[in-house]
């Protein structure tokens, strides 16, 4: 009796322990509670049928049974023969031989599942043109189940939009992540290759699940060795790992790496050994990983060495590496996140300026990575001029799920909304409806390489991205690389509900409404109408309105808010640096001109006086501290909020957001009281009657010190 109890116990803990750390993403196949809806599932799935075996189709099928097991308690498993109510897994090429004839999609990745009545049986046919298709079917009809969702009169098509889909990891070599909040490096480069860590399956698996099918495993600041022969063995392991769940390995290029590891005296694009240099090494990259996707590359930015030390353009060093991975189908995806303090331009003009005279001559297998807004993932940046300036170049979006400037991987900041805003917003290249996102999956400019990343979030915590709601942005970037029109509301509906799979209708839109609102708030609370790079200096922790005087001006704050006691704000009109102008008519007008200025960008393109008068009424002066309070209170209110759902949420769970929200109050709270303060040394100006005062002095918050702060 007592090694009965003890084995429950064991079964229990395990059970919570499983489900509540948050390591199983949103893949948790906990019980269905509706018994109905179960005995539903239960009756009409009995079974698989794969025509083909391979380890893809292993690995969907498997996956299928342990859902359903889980979800409905049923065991189900492969058949040789097709029962009734069988589930089908079949590449479109042999549909034929079993005499079903649908159409499925064209696109490689896409398929089809459609309820069919086959040889007088009921049947739930998925099928694709290759394995990987079938597997994202597989995940597709797992998360059917897992919405509670019908599984009868089935007629899904999918095709993703963009071919690309790519998470960018910033992890250096000593497993360190540079702006990484959720612990070390997932990748174990000690044990590389011999030890392959379960995570790296969990990794792949997750991903898959949501179509992402790229990896750049190392920082865009990078180090030569990862494409030394001994890392290359553990780059293999990893590709190895991730090729049957259909994902490629990238790696980052430091275009010195000829001299570092080649021992060539200049890393010149133009000179012949160089170029011989990186076509053998791409010869013995391939050699060993033949799916290898090719390079991501941060040249001259930053202080990273690239072409333009040669006096060459990014053309010359981009297409030199293209021609070296072209007899193998990679891509060099060459990062446009360029800007130097030297050059006396504002930086938000700079990628255009260096960027839009290089159209049209770019190598084919060259896709230029542009960061969503001109100077570097703020709460709220309007979208990058070059999206759309690029005729004959493809253009691919970059976004940064880590939340550098977000609050990190304490606050809570759903992040769809900041993504969505950047592919909807109109860049009229042609005309009206000339989207973003039309842009980069191709159909604006007829792009035969479309591509978009994703700057990952992801450590070795145990839950993988600290923040148990971190793991929507995860989640919500996959959904929209695979297809940008989802709205953010329905994929906030969609993790929410696979991720805390005991919630209530009313919880679950009561958390849903928290998620929407939630990045409007960290924008109100750091950076409200337009404001932006306003960080802590270096480490970016915190309010740092006050940071001047370092090496780099384009490093300060003040350089971006430029207040002073008549006004604030960066003129980027035709009246100042004439950043709006990089724009297309009528966005450059709109942007340009104060009435039509959409105020959430106004401090972005203005410069305007502390009494100019809002669309509120109010006076600039009172509508930024508006804000300020506004986003510190809306914190307030989604402590409310997560304490009304209490009931529905696992107790590890709960406590850990309960936790982070109360940081995330006293951060919002900081950031409000430093913020206001600073700029009311400008202003001279009271605060609002009504609002609180700041708990302590301006001097208070400008001698904060940090030590060991997270990410750098
Ligand atoms: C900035 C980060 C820096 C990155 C850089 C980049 O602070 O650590 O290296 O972006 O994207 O936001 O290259």
């Amino acid at each position: 009796m007592k090694k009965f109890w003890a084995l429950i116990i064991i079964v229990i803990s395990h059970l919570s322990v499983s489900a509540e750390n948050g390591y199983n993403l949103w893949l948790k196949y906990e019980p269905i509670k509706d018994a109905k809806l179960v005995a539903a599932y239960q009756e009409n799935i009995s079974s698989l049928y794969v025509y083909q075996k391979s380890e893809t189709l292993d690995i969907a099928t498997k996956e299928f049974i342990t859902a359903f097991k889980g979800l409905t308690g049923k065991s189900i498993s492969t058949s040789v023969s097709i029962q009734k109510n069988a589930i089908l897994f079949i590449k479109t090429d042999d549909l034929q031989k079993l005499n079903i004839t649908h159409p499925s999609p064209e696109n490689d990745e896409g398929y089809l599942i459609k309820s069919i009545q086959h040889q007088g049986k009921p049947l739930t046919l998925i099928s694709s043109k290759t394995d990987k298709g079938l597997l994202y079917g597989a995940f597709h009809l797992i998360k059917q189940l897992q919405l509670k969702q019908s599984i009868f009169n089935l007629n899904i098509w999918e095709e993703p939009k963009i071919k690309h889909r790519i998470l960018n990891h910033w992890d250096n070599l000593d497993r360190s992540v540079e702006r990484g909040y959720a612990g070390f490096s997932i990748w174990d480069w000690h044990k590389l290759p011999q030890y392959t860590d379960q995570r790296y399956i969990d990794y792949a698996r997750a991903n898959a699940s949501i179509g992402i099918n790229g990896t750049v495993l190392n920082n865009v600041n990078a180090n030569s060795l990862i494409l030394t022969d001994d890392w290359l063995k553990k780059v293999k392991a990893l590709a190895d790992v991730f090729r049957p769940y259909g994902i490629k390995v990238y790696l980052t290029a430091r275009f010195s790496a000829p001299i570092e590891i080649g021992k060539l005296p200049t890393a010149d694009p133009l000179d012949e050994k160089v170029q011989l240099w990186w076509q053998q090494k791409a010869k013995e990259i391939y050699a060993s990983i033949p799916d290898f996707g090719g390079f991501l590359v941060k040249a001259n930015s930053e202080g990273q060495p690239g072409p333009q030390n040669y006096g060459r353009t990014h053309a010359d060093g981009a297409n030199m590496l293209a021609k070296a991975l072209e007899p193998y189908d990679g891509i060099v995806m060459w990062r446009a996140f360029v800007y130097d303090n030297e050059v006396p331009e504002d930086r938000a003009k700079q990628a255009f300026n260096e960027f839009k005279p290089l159209d049209g001559s770019f190598h084919k297998n060259v896709i230029i990575q542009v960061k969503n807004g001109a100077i570097d993932f703020q709460p709220r940046e309007p979208f990058h001029p070059l999206f759309g300036a690029l005729t004959k170049t493809p253009v691919m979006a970059e976004f940064q799920l880590t939340q550098e400037y977000l609050g990190f991987a304490t606050h809570l900041a759903y992040l769809a909304p900041l993504f969505k805003e950047c592919l909807d917003a109109d860049t009229y290249a042609k005309g009206e409806n000339s989207s973003v996102a039309k842009v980069i999956d191709g159909s604006l400019y007829k792009n035969q390489i479309t591509a978009i990343a994703g700057v990952a979030n992801i450590g070795n915590d145990v839950n993988w991205c600290g923040h148990p709601f971190a793991q929507a942005n995860w989640y919500a970037y996959g959904r929209l690389a695979w297809n940008h029109q989802l709205s953010s509301s329905a994929i906030a509906d969609e993790w929410l509900n696979t991720t805390f799979t005991g919630l209530q209708k009313t919880s679950s839109t009561l958390l849903k409404d928290m998620m929407l609102e939630s990045r409007e708030t960290v924008v109100n609370y750091m950076t409200p109408l337009g404001l932006h790079h306003i960080m802590g200096w270096d480490h970016h922790y915190g309010p740092g309105p006050w940071i001047k005087d370092k090496p780099r001006a384009d490093w300060t704050s003040v350089y971006y808010h430029q207040a002073d006691n008549n006004g604030i704000g960066f003129n980027r009109t035709s009246s100042g640096s004439k950043a709006t102008l990089q724009y297309f008519s009528p966005v450059a007008q709109k942007f340009d001109d104060l009435k039509s200025c959409p105020e959430e960008y106004l401090l972005w393109f203005h410069h305007l006086p502390w009494d100019y008068k809002l669309k509120s009424g109010d006076s600039l002066w009172d509508g930024i501290v508006k804000k300020y309070y506004k986003g510190a209170d809306e914190v307030k209110e989604m402590q409310k909020t997560w304490a009304a759902v209490e009931h529905d949420i696992d107790k590890q769970t709960y406590q850990q957001v309960k936790q982070l929200l109360t940081i995330q109050s006293e951060e919002a709270l900081w950031w409000r009281d430093a913020c206001v303060l600073y700029f009311q040394s400008f202003s001279g100006k009271p605060i609002p009657i009504g609002l609180p005062k700041p708990k302590h002095n301006l001097k208070y918050y400008q001698d904060l010190e940090f030590k060991f702060v997270p990410g750098i």
